[in-house]
């Protein structure tokens, strides 16, 4: 089983979850993606949370929008830490996806992210610093992509008017 899991409440969240994902890829660590729905699938929600630690998973990362119970609710049930990324809605363009997400009462603890795909993608990275923490191969690969981000800005600096 990889270390990272993914999970999000419904298909629709992949465009921005996949963020997480390609963060991970890059970054060579395994994972892995699914649907899993506090809402249309609590039983499974469960089981999953309630498992993941056996099956090897060290770090969880939840993306769901609207009334974005899935991140507290995994949360609840594992003392695994748990990454929230709030999915823009339709409706409220994702505030009301990230107070469901980051409003948790004291003594279950998820860690929010950015609303979309930057929280998203930091999610992975964060999921990544996270392992690692005991990953000497892993720390070498995010300090190089954070070099590589440090270059980039600094050999552009040309700001002309168009
Ligand atoms: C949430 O409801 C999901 O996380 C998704 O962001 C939102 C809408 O789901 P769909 O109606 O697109 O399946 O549970």
């Amino acid at each position: 089983m990889p270390r990272v899991a993914i999970v999000m409440g419904s298909q629709s969240d992949w465009p921005t979850m996949q963020q997480a994902a390609l963060m991970l890829k890059q970054l060579g660590v395994d994972y892995s993606a699914r649907v899993v729905s506090a809402h249309r699938t609590p039983d499974l929600l469960t089981e999953f949370a309630r498992t993941a630690a056996d099956e090897g998973v060290q770090v969880i990362i939840a993306g769901a929008g609207g009334a974005a119970h899935l991140p507290g609710m995994i949360a609840a049930h594992t003392h695994l830490p748990v990454f929230g990324v709030p999915v823009k809605s339709r409706t409220l363009n994702g505030l009301d996806s990230l107070l469901s997400i980051v409003q948790m009462p004291k003594g279950v603890a998820v860690g929010t992210l950015a609303i979309g795909d930057a929280g998203a993608a930091n999610a992975g990275l964060l999921a990544a610093q996270v392992l690692a923490l005991s990953d000497s191969r892993l720390k070498d690969a995010i300090t190089a992509f954070r070099q590589e981000q440090t270059d980039k800005v600094l050999g552009n600096q040309q700001l002309e008017l168009p």
